[in-house]
């Protein structure tokens, strides 16, 4: 008998294979792998069998660090605004015995409408993370808003997710953001099912919606609800099954499901189901979907890593931060490096150490730890930031970028009733803003302006409202205004030489060259360290950001190639933070000589009306500047795509609705910026102008006097 130990990875399993021959290590490995899934498989047919015989469940528990505990799901629900998200979420808390009565959107008592502002309206504004077990398995569930804009809700909470369930209104069918959702989670490879919702309705009609989604989306849905259909789909992607299908072979149904299981993970597949949130139809079905198809999250439990998506406020416990784990722990009273902000000298980040105080977990039990997989609230960090990595954050499955889904317009200037609040106005911008970086709240203090970014009308209306039962504040806001963007039209140079007055010594040559529309900016550098010291050569590049803030017209450059061509430093008269001040200069300088474009951003709008109503449509779209690049016929209704300057159509989804009598649908997403025929907007500088260099050079010595000077 030959004894060959290997070591199992997986410390709750031990397997030990006596060889009655002589083995190498790499067979005997590959006998003991076969062994284990060979002894899994049989345990997992044993209880089934023994579930089926004695009609019990059994559940198995994973060990962790923490000793044993359920496996766990994070699920988002997202969909076109209206498709019943909330409702739903309601139904399978009460379905798997979370909560005895669903609540009710209608009524306000939903429970993941927990806003006063959302129960008031009957609207999710903000994504809410609920948790429920159902048949051994913890479902964290995310139930997002669907109004485009809150579209910055619905991306965080993405960075959250192991899968997602889509939501389809039966009766609405396809609608815009339907489209954009689907494109959105299968671009970020995130597995999801579909829920066909309001069966109950008598308009309603999956087969209607299911042949829709066939044409507009993809052909890859797999309807449950028809076992005959879904076996054909799923025989039909592999060579063995269609064979065996083909030749009337019977195919077990556990094959089909472990296969359909592997396409869903894949993104090869998208089961689809129906039912009604509001007259509880087909939701056993749903649960058990989500839990037999969507896969759960792929964790370690050794390296820290993490996403902060959501902020919750809670009267007692103060300011929450939501928090997926994916790897590693998190407990109380754990320090950690939180960011604070970036070094003026080096450039590089600058940390805080901050204490946890207290974790609870989805369901709001104070667990005192946080566990690789789990999703839950932390506190005591501060104002720690949405879209903040904790640990690794390769280690994340998606990449933690604010902005990809839908960025912000319009900017808008939001005023307090009474004129003394404009500093309590501040301090609550700077509390939304950190729910919402994208807000990206300024305060522009030669005019006393307080300016948001928003996505949306109805972003701010929500926006006064919160001001008011958060803050105790009344506010109104300015005429909304385009974001602009510019950039340089010709290519230049730009030369700074900041010797004076003294002491100091920083020179600097810069070449600027258009780059292609949506290349933002570039930059090298083609001088020697021995010119300008690495460290200096890196406080230029830091600088960068903050000289292309506001260009010659006020807006924010773009699509700009920058080289660093020649400057040096002095030994001696050089000041640690003298290429901080002197690189806005030698940026404005080239930017003037360059000459300045105003670029204007261009939404790509899909209308959906009526076949009848296209003239109508396509000369409105001609009236604001726009252009249509596709039209497409089901016979009844027409969709157009058109670009459209966002200057010209921020009043268009009033006109569009009262225009189709409510019979069309409209949605816009971002195409991108281009040049804007109509110059002249210019935007007020904040702070002085770098080109006004005497009193430049004063203010951004005291600014950094408190750091150096
Ligand atoms: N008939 C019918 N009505 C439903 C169903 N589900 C939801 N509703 C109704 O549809 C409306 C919107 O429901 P919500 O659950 O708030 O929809 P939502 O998707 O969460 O909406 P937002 O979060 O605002 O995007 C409410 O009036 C619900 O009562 C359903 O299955 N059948
Ligand atoms: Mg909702």
């Amino acid at each position: 008998m030959h004894f060959l130990q290997v070591r199992c990875t997986d410390p709750s399993v031990c397997l030990i294979c006596l060889f009655e021959r002589a083995v190498g290590f790499e067979e005997a490995k590959q006998i003991v792998a076969y062994v284990k899934k060979l002894i899994v498989r049989t345990v997992q047919l044993l209880m089934i069998a023994l579930e089926r015989t004695l009609r019990i469940k059994i559940v198995l528990f994973k060990k962790t660090e923490r000793g044993f505990h359920m496996p766990c799901k994070s699920i988002g629900i997202f969909a076109h605004v209206d498709a019943g998200k909330t409702t739903l979420s309601e139904q399978l808390l009460v379905h798997s015995g979370r909560i005895r009565e669903a609540g009710s959107v209608d009524r306000g008592t939903a429970h993941t409408d927990d806003l006063p502002v959302e129960r008031r309206r009957g609207i999710s504004v903000k994504a809410t993370c609920v948790s429920f077990e159902w048949k051994g398995t913890d479902i964290q569930l995310i139930d997002t808003p669907g109004h485009t804009d809150f579209s910055a809700e619905i991306e965080r909470s993405l960075w959250a997710l192991d899968a997602a369930v889509l939501l389809v209104d039966a009766v609405q069918g396809v609608q815009p953001q339907t489209e954009i959702l689907f494109r959105t989670l299968r671009d970020q490879k995130l597995p999801f099912l579909l829920f066909f919702n309001k069966t109950d309705r008598p308009e309603a009609n999956p087969e209607r919606v299911l042949d829709q989604i066939r044409r507009r989306l993809t052909k890859k849905v797999c309807p449950l609800w028809d076992p005959e259909r879904m076996a054909e789909y799923v025989c039909g992607t592999t060579d063995d099954l269609t064979a065996r299908y083909l030749e009337g072979d019977r195919i077990e149904p556990e094959e089909i499901r472990e296969q359909l299981k592997h396409l869903v993970f894949t993104g090869e597949a998208y089961p689809a189901l129906c039912g009604s949130a509001l007259k509880d139809i087909g939701i056993p079905e749903l649960l058990d979907a989500m839990l037999t198809y969507l896969p759960g999250p792929e964790s370690s439990e050794k390296e820290l890593s993490g996403v902060a998506f959501a902020v919750s406020n809670d009267r007692t416990l103060g300011r929450g931060v939501w928090v997926r784990l994916f790897g590693g722990k998190l407990e109380n009273r754990m320090p950690l490096d939180i960011r604070a902000g970036t070094d003026r000298l080096t450039g590089e980040p600058v940390f805080v150490q901050q204490k946890i105080s207290q974790i609870r977990n989805a369901a709001g039990r104070d667990t005192g730890a946080l566990c690789a997989g789990e999703v839950g609230t932390v506190y005591g960090l501060g104002n720690l930031e949405i879209g903040h990595v904790f640990g690794n954050p390769d280690l994340l499955p998606r990449k933690v970028q604010p902005g990809s889904l839908k960025t912000p317009l319009i900017m808008i200037r939001i005023i307090p009733e009474k004129q003394n609040e404009i500093h309590k106005l501040r301090e609550a911008c700077a509390v939304l803003s950190s729910e919402d970086p994208l807000l990206h709240a300024g305060y522009n203090s030669a005019t006393g302006e307080m300016i948001l970014q928003i996505m949306g009308k109805v972003q701010l209306e929500i926006i006064q409202e919160m001001m008011d039962t958060r803050f105790g504040l009344k506010v109104s806001f300015g005429e909304p205004a385009v974001i602009y963007r510019e950039t340089i039209r010709e290519h230049a140079r730009g030369f700074v030489a900041y010797t004076m007055p003294k002491p100091c010594w920083a020179i600097l040559e810069f070449e600027l060259e258009p780059g292609p529309r949506g290349s933002g900016i570039t930059y090298t550098s083609k001088v020697s360290p021995r010119d300008i010291l690495p460290r200096y050569q890196h406080q230029v590049e830091q600088a960068l950001q903050q000289a292309l803030s506001q260009g010659r017209l006020g807006w924010q450059v773009t699509d700009l190639k920058i080289t660093l061509t020649g400057g040096n430093y002095h030994p001696v008269h050089t000041h640690p933070l003298d290429f901080i001040v002197a690189t806005p200069m030698g940026i404005q300088d080239g930017l003037r000589r360059g000459g300045s474009v105003l670029l204007e951003p261009i939404l790509e709008m899909r209308l959906i009306v009526p076949s009848d109503m296209t003239g109508r449509m396509i000369s409105d779209v001609q009236q604001m500047r726009g252009e249509v690049i596709h039209t497409e016929t089901d016979g009844e209704t027409v969709t157009i795509t058109a670009l459209v300057p966002a200057a010209s159509s921020l009043d268009y989804p009033i006109r569009f609705a009262s225009e189709t009598g409510g019979r069309g649908s409209m949605s816009t997403s971002i195409h991108g910026y281009r040049e804007c025929p109509e110059t002249g907007h210019t935007m007020a500088r904040r702070g002085v102008d770098p080109l006004d260099t005497a009193n430049y050079i004063l203010a951004a010595r005291n600014a950094l006097e408190s750091e150096i000077y």
